[in-house]
């Protein structure tokens, strides 16, 4: 890859509606697109899914800022890589950082494809053209509003509903969701807002035919999971404390979780997702794609990593319009029948729209070699 330019440009989108977990409420949503330039005039794009502020994980659209700007895009100029699956390698002093390592690299995957002419997911060895979603649903004021949300996307097709619950928000209402819809694939996810001093509530959730418990325990722990998948029948996933393929060896080699949630942007990037997934596959744990309220950029990253054959459970990436009134991206994300139609077009397979693009920008900054 012949190199010419990296431009970081800082977002801000107003979603339709907030999203609430058990850490806090999300209005709009902030992040950063790196767009990256080949001499030829050929573009690559991605986008840092930190958040504002440090509530899932440390960082936020701040650091990944100053991380991209003063560490990892030096780096690129100072080693071009080859190929894209050497990026990992020359981001792996670095420590942590995973969100800002995972933006640039995307967008170098993106570049990749684009330069090869074909489909991101056919570059990451994917098979399937078509992948099943579901649709990840916040605290609401009332039950009767999750209700009719849940309502509203299984009506909408959505193969599996996953609602988020915190102390407070978990036992009574996953019971009427589960009154209300008996034969719905349904999971509940805690981010965190439990210790095991509540394993008798979580295994309350027993009695719910959920398929699983997503991250109940510390955003850090694999001890005390493994600790409550004894005590509980519902398979645990794991989200918050999987961060590297090493991560996940040591937790299925404790059982601290059955099932992982690959996120792009928490594990560094589209070559550590793979290997995360190509252990699960090998040991045959399933694995499925989580999300971080992205716009289309992110979304095309989920849909191409999410066609590799271990994702096999439904993720949670829905359509563009379940958070936003007009995407980044041509065509949007739709789901017709709790599917995405993975599309064939080179690199992530769907074509960033500029003028959007500007219309939601708040800065930009341009670095060269
Ligand atoms: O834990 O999976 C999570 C959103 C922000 C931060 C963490 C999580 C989520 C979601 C929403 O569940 C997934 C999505 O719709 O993008
Ligand atoms: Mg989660």
């Amino acid at each position: 890859m012949q190199l010419a330019a990296i431009t970081l440009r800082a977002m801000r989108m107003r979603m339709k509606a907030p999203f609430t977990t058990s850490f806090g409420t999300e209005w709009d949503k902030d992040f950063i697109l790196v767009e990256v330039k080949d001499k030829e005039g050929r573009s690559g794009w991605g986008e840092a899914v930190a958040m504002k502020e440090p509530l899932y994980n440390e960082e936020t659209v701040s650091t990944v800022w100053i991380m991209l700007k003063k560490f990892l895009i030096p780096l690129i100029w100072r080693q071009p890589p080859g190929h894209p699956r050497d990026v990992a390698g020359l981001f792996r002093h670095i420590r942590r950082n995973y969100m800002a390592k995972a933006a640039v690299e995307g967008a170098l995957w993106d570049l990749y494809a684009m330069a090869e002419n074909v489909p991101l997911y056919r570059a990451l060895g994917g098979e399937r053209t078509a992948i099943d979603v579901g649709i990840s649903l916040g605290i609401e004021s009332s039950v009767d509003r999750l209700l009719a949300n849940v309502e509203k996307y299984v009506a909408a097709g959505y193969k599996r509903i996953k609602i988020k619950i915190k102390p407070g928000w978990d036992i009574d209402v996953v019971a009427a969701v589960r009154q209300r819809f008996p034969a719905i694939q349904l999971m509940a996810d805690a981010n965190s807002a439990y210790t095991l001093a509540d394993a008798d509530r979580l295994a309350a959730l027993d009695d719910y035919d959920l398929m699983m418990i997503e991250q109940p325990l510390a955003h850090d722990d694999i001890i005390d999971h493994a600790v409550l998948q004894k005590q509980v029948k519902t398979p645990i996933c794991l989200d918050e404390s999987i961060h590297s393929v090493e991560d996940a060896r040591k937790a299925l080699e404790l059982d601290s979780g059955r099932i992982i949630n690959i996120k792009i942007g928490r594990v560094g990037g589209l070559t550590e997702a793979k290997a995360i997934h190509d252990l699960c596959l090998s040991r045959g744990i399933p694995v499925w794609c989580g999300g971080m309220l992205e716009s289309g950029i992110g979304r095309a990253h989920n849909v191409a990593i999410t066609t590799l054959a271990g994702f096999t459970l439904p993720g949670d990436t829905a359509a563009s319009s379940r958070y936003w009134e007009e995407d980044l991206i041509e065509p949007e994300v739709t789901v017709q029948d709790g599917v995405i139609h993975v599309p064939d077009r080179p690199g992530i397979g769907y074509v960033p729209r500029r003028d959007r693009i500007d219309t939601y920008t708040l800065y930009s900054e341009t670095f060269r070699p």
